[in-house]
């Protein structure tokens, strides 16, 4: 034992005293990621990313030992000087925006951020030159290293490839130990690469920037393959439509309003039906239902770009991308939108929210959008109420009514995306901050055994739990919007404004969430048995269209009413709003809802759904809603259809196929003039 030990000690200090510059550089590059995050996100005692930044550190260490002793600090000291810009950057500007670079951004970002705010917000800060060490501290070591003839000693006993190897194995070790520690919600967040927050809280700086640049060249990448058939598929789909205008009585009926459209995050329009002891959830909801335009069987189309791709396909009637996100990947592509439409006939667009700007890249994706400008909450509204992610709805939306109070005076008309926040999942905060009065016990009555009297009981069967928690959470945004219609009102902006309320997305609760919910019974205090003749069964289709959201188009005057019960999906609010404001988007790929015959809404992951049937792309099958049958013939069709829209619309992002016809279309006018 004692043999071994100084075997150890032997080859420890012969290692150390061997490997002096390599190990300056493993630890001077490790400090000062995690002095970054000890100034950015401030999780610098966590064992997962500094595991993550000393895997990738010893990786890249390791190719120095294929180079001689006498020119291995070029290597190690490039790489730290790569490291230490690359954490001064991000210092910076995490100062400006709260978020990490992304190499897809950096090129075009700076085109479209407002130059103004960068000058009087890039202030370069004292910390932000404190990465400047390691450099120094390689310099010093060299130095030292060269005086005591290190490099000719090292250069005798050295192996290189050896070395390499070995610390190639130590790395991969690291490697290893840190992906055991890595759930599937961190792997999913890689992956999608949006909240580059959280990537480098878990994954360190280096994993997340060398992360970043794979998923940036990936759309640089992408339209390099299969360009010509892309092209001609999208050329025929769009030749094969017919151009013709179809007029019906709500055509251009709105010509001329204002639009104030409010994005109302996760509300899922089941709430709308619920009251708990008597009392409605949405009691603001659904007074607007009645009194304007109520689509009820609206469904969202996002993939993993949640509330980001609801406001591209709201926007452009197009599909989100099937690889990445488009306002992260895909962003500065060319698409017609209806802020750049409504431009045309002299609207002023803006849009507004109560979280950090760069949230979904919003900053720089609004304004290539077409919106005139984009305002956040670091900059424009006071943070006076936090609730969850960042400002409260409430005054959010109390702080947006005299801006828009401004705008549409020094405006003739605009369009305003009030994007909501605090019904975000999980939902609890609202609940600890006590900021919501709606009390989800089931309340009934009970003979008291001992007195023999009735009283009334509180089972609280929802309590603590995420639903019970969504629900109040919902009666808070249904509050909100509430007061900011009350206000619009007293502030005079109702009267020539239309307004458009959609469910982002679902609340993406679980299935067994609603299995309680459904078949509680408060008098065993359990669940239904499954085959109790009352027990509500959710299956996967009964899930999938429970996960419908609300879709209003509203008036004060009341001018337009009614029900709308076809199936309609997010795609189609282009073409119906285009066809009452007077606008059209000739590449939508969803429909005007009071033209269409047979609609279809087409999600992303391949399911469709028709006012007959919803078709389960991946199990090959589907669920009748009506009473005839459907022949297979239709099945196959829908299907077929669906597969097209999916690859248009992809094709239009990914080969920038709008930009690219647009071009050519020039092109010809340009060459026809002569
Ligand atoms: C945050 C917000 C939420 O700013 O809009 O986005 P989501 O998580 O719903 O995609
Ligand atoms: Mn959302």
């Amino acid at each position: 034992m004692k043999e071994f030990i100084n075997k150890v000690k032997k080859y420890s200090k012969k290692y150390l005293s061997t490997n002096i510059l390599f190990m300056t550089f493993v630890s001077t590059s490790v400090l000062n990621a995690t002095l970054l995050r000890f100034f950015t996100v401030k999780n610098y005692f966590e064992l997962k990313p500094i595991l993550a930044d000393l895997a990738v550190v010893l990786i890249i260490g390791a190719f120095g030992y294929f180079i001689k002793p006498k020119h291995q600090f070029k290597y190690f000291f490039s790489w730290s000087i790569v490291f230490t810009i690359l954490c001064i950057f991000n210092s910076v500007y995490y100062t400006n925006y709260v978020s990490f670079i992304s190499f897809s951004l950096a090129a075009t970002s700076l085109q479209l951020v407002d130059v103004g705010d960068a000058i009087v917000e890039n202030i370069l800060e004292l910390k932000d030159f404190s990465y400047l060490w390691q450099i120094g501290a390689m310099f010093f070591v060299h130095l030292n290293l060269k005086k005591l003839k290190y490099y000719e000693k090292v250069s005798k006993i050295e192996v290189g490839k050896v070395r390499a190897l070995n610390t190639l194995v130590v790395g991969l070790i690291v490697v290893g130990f840190f992906i055991s520690m890595l759930t599937s919600l961190d792997i999913g967040r890689l992956h999608k690469q949006w909240n580059r927050e959280f990537i480098v809280m878990k994954f360190g700086l280096y994993t997340y920037q060398f992360n970043d640049l794979i998923s940036s060249l990936k759309p640089q990448i992408s339209p390099l393959f299969g360009y010509d058939e892309n092209a001609k598929m999208f050329r025929e789909y769009y030749e094969s439509l017919s151009n013709e205008n179809k007029v019906n009585k709500y055509t251009n009926i709105f010509k001329g309003y204002n639009i104030i459209t409010i994005h109302a995050e996760s509300i899922q329009q089941f709430v709308m039906g619920t009251k708990i002891n008597g009392l409605e959830v949405t009691p603001n909801l659904n007074r607007l239902t009645k009194e304007g335009l109520y689509f009820s069987n609206f469904y969202a189309q996002e993939s993993v770009g949640t509330s980001s791709d609801s406001e591209f396909t709201f926007n452009t009637s197009l599909l989100p991308s099937s690889t990445g996100t488009v306002f992260i990947n895909y962003w500065d592509r060319e698409y017609v939108t209806i802020p750049k439409l409504l431009k045309e006939q002299d609207y002023y667009c803006f849009s507004m929210h109560g979280n950090n700007g760069t949230f979904w890249n919003r900053n720089v994706v609004h304004k290539s959008l077409g919106y005139d400008d984009y305002f956040y909450y670091k900059k424009d509204f006071i943070i006076d109420e936090v609730i969850g992610l960042g400002l409260s709805d409430k005054s959010f939306f109390k702080q947006a009514i005299p801006k828009i109070q401004k705008i549409s005076e020094e405006h003739p008309k605009f369009y305003g995306t009030m994007i909501m926040l605090t019904n975000h999942t999980p939902f609890s905060d609202i609940v600890e901050k006590n900021l919501v009065d709606f009390d989800v016990d089931w309340k009934y009555e009970k003979i008291n055994e001992e007195t023999g009297e009735k009283e009334i009981v509180s089972a609280p069967y929802l309590e603590d739990t995420k639903l019970g928690n969504y629900l109040k959470s919902v009666h808070y945004a249904d509050q909100a919007i509430g007061q900011f219609i009350n206000d619009l009102d007293e502030a005079g902006l109702l009267e020539n404004t239309v307004i458009v309320i959609y469910g982002d997305h679902d609340a993406k609760l679980k299935k067994s969430e609603f299995i309680r919910f459904y078949n509680y019974d408060p008098y065993t205090d359990s669940i239904l048995s499954e085959d109790d003749p009352n027990y509500k069964e959710i299956d996967f289709y009964e899930y999938e269209l429970n996960r419908k959201v609300p879709l209003i188009i509203w008036t004060k005057n009341q001018k337009v009413k009614g029900e709308v019960t076809k199936v309609m999906g997010m795609y189609d609010i282009m073409p119906t709003l285009g066809n009452m404001f007077g606008f059209k988007n000739k590449y939508a790929l969803g429909y005007d809802i009071f033209s269409v015959k047979d609609n279809i809404v087409v999600f992303p992951s391949g399911n469709w759904l028709t006012d007959k049937m919803y078709y389960n792309f991946q199990k090959e099958e589907g669920k009748l809603l009506v009473d005839e049958p459907v022949s297979i013939d239709y099945i196959t069709k829908n299907n077929e259809y669906s597969e097209k829209i999916l690859s248009i619309s992809n094709a239009i992002i990914v080969y920038d196929l709008i930009r690219k016809t647009n071009e050519t279309n020039q092109l010809i006018q340009e060459y026809k003039k002569g």
